[in-house]
């Protein structure tokens, strides 16, 4: 593999992808500001034009709610062929909606996380010192607008806002939901991607539904929350809350900002978390639907991403491994399955390798997994992410997922954050 060759072509994706005031997360699936998009977008940035990564968070944050949310898009321009449009989700009925057009949902809050990884190498206290405000109103936000059972845990309201949209953990949550009244839309997420590769219409009709309900309860919090027929605490995104807390913390002491707060919210999250997510009887942590109020038994790779908080204990930790990291019928590669790591087990009745989020690789996933297991010097399965990860970006190009079994490209080209993590990873080798 040219080191070099593969860097250099991460960053014209990067470029070409620059609208000058956000990074579309792909040419032209996604031609706004998406949220976790955004923050990886600008830690691949970082590495060779750090004012224009710091732009693209500023562009974010331009998004944030009176409320403090931040929301999952920011449609800095319009119109364009994508669905939902600004229009469709009417925010203008609540008034701590920006000025900018958004989405009324949010999405994973890596982003503290990713200025803090930022800062490590290149710092900008100054910028921290701007930014740490928004972070932490946006925490604060979560912590309360969506703790729903004062647990600590937050809740998501949509699959979109999991990241992980049409994972086959939130079938149950969707299927129990019968959308009686949907109003016209057209999809557009399948002008440019095959349908094959995207979500069911069954899944994404009920994704509009939710949109409905919640424009309609004009996106008050508390409405929400006592509304919304999707109510799940996701194990994924909390786990990132959680990590984003401690990042937020170290942040706060740099600026001798008090940390009360954020301990508080630490506390209370590790306290509750293995309770609310462990099944001992699988060695698993399952999400748990708060409306059906039972834990989602599904196996996806979710499973893993508490490493990236460093809440597993040691014994919990090695379990995850033997049990389902190394085990031939889920993540263990085989004679059909070349590349790590499959999004939901092979095992899975769901699984499709080649839809969504339904069985194919991720990088934004191999990324986050690849930290968490090098925090708990789990260097061999680490190895295996990273290396996997160049080497479907290195023979497929920059591609939004792949297709375990024999590494092809599906969804997007020329995708951002496939191309930033390559740049971040790489970087690290010529450091
Ligand atoms: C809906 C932009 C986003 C990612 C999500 C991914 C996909 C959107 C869509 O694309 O979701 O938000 O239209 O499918 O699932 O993680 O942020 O890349």
């Amino acid at each position: 593999m040219d080191i070099s060759d593969l860097i250099l072509r991460a960053q014209n994706v990067l470029r070409s992808n620059d609208t000058g005031v956000f990074t579309k997360p792909g040419p032209r699936q996604y031609p706004h500001q998406w949220n976790w998009d955004s923050a990886i977008i600008a830690l691949g940035l970082s590495h060779f034009d750090l004012p224009r990564a710091l732009t693209e968070i500023r562009s974010l944050l331009r998004g944030q709610w009176g409320d403090g949310m931040i929301p999952h898009v920011v449609y800095h321009q319009s119109p364009s062929d994508y669905f939902p449009s600004p229009a469709f989700w009417q925010i203008e009925t609540n008034p701590n909606a920006p000025a900018v057009p958004t989405s009324g949902i949010t999405q994973p809050p890596v982003l503290a996380t990713i200025i803090r990884k930022i800062h490590s190498r290149s710092p900008i206290l100054n910028f921290i010192r701007e930014t740490y405000p928004a972070l932490l109103r946006w925490h604060r936000w979560l912590h309360t607008a969506r703790d729903a059972d004062g647990s600590g845990l937050v809740c998501i309201i949509h699959p979109w806002e999991s990241g992980t949209d049409d994972s086959p953990r939130w079938l149950s949550a969707m299927s129990a939901i019968a959308p009686p009244d949907v109003p016209p839309f057209q999809r557009g997420d399948t002008i440019h991607v095959s349908a094959s590769e995207r979500p069911h219409s069954a899944d994404y009709v009920r994704f509009i539904h939710l949109i409905d309900v919640f424009r309609r309860n004009r996106y008050d919090p508390a409405a929400l929350l006592s509304r919304s027929p999707f109510l799940v605490q996701d194990v994924l995104f909390n786990s990132i809350l959680y990590r984003a807390n401690e990042d937020l913390r170290a942040l706060a002491l740099e600026l001798g900002e008090p940390t009360g707060e954020i301990d508080g919210w630490l506390d209370k999250m590790r306290a509750r978390f293995d309770a609310r997510f462990w099944d001992e009887t699988h060695g698993s942590y399952f999400d748990f639907d708060l409306r059906a109020d039972k834990p989602i038994l599904v196996n996806t790779a979710m499973t893993f991403a508490p490493f990236f908080a460093g809440l597993p204990d040691p014994t919990k930790a090695r379990r995850l491994i033997a049990e389902h990291w190394q085990n031939p019928r889920e993540y263990q590669p085989d004679k059909n399955i070349r590349y790590r790591v499959t999004t939901t087990s092979k095992a899975e009745s769901a699984w499709e390798p080649r839809r969504y989020w339904r069985g194919p690789v991720w990088i934004i996933f191999n990324w986050i997994l690849w930290d968490g297991l090098k925090r708990y010097g789990f260097d061999d399965p680490a190895e295996e992410l990273r290396r996997d990860s160049l080497e479907l970006v290195a023979r497929s190009g920059f591609r939004e997922y792949y297709d375990p079994r024999d590494g092809s490209g599906c969804g997007s080209t020329d995708f951002s954050w496939s191309a930033a993590l390559t740049i971040e990873w790489l970087a690290g080798d010529r450091e």
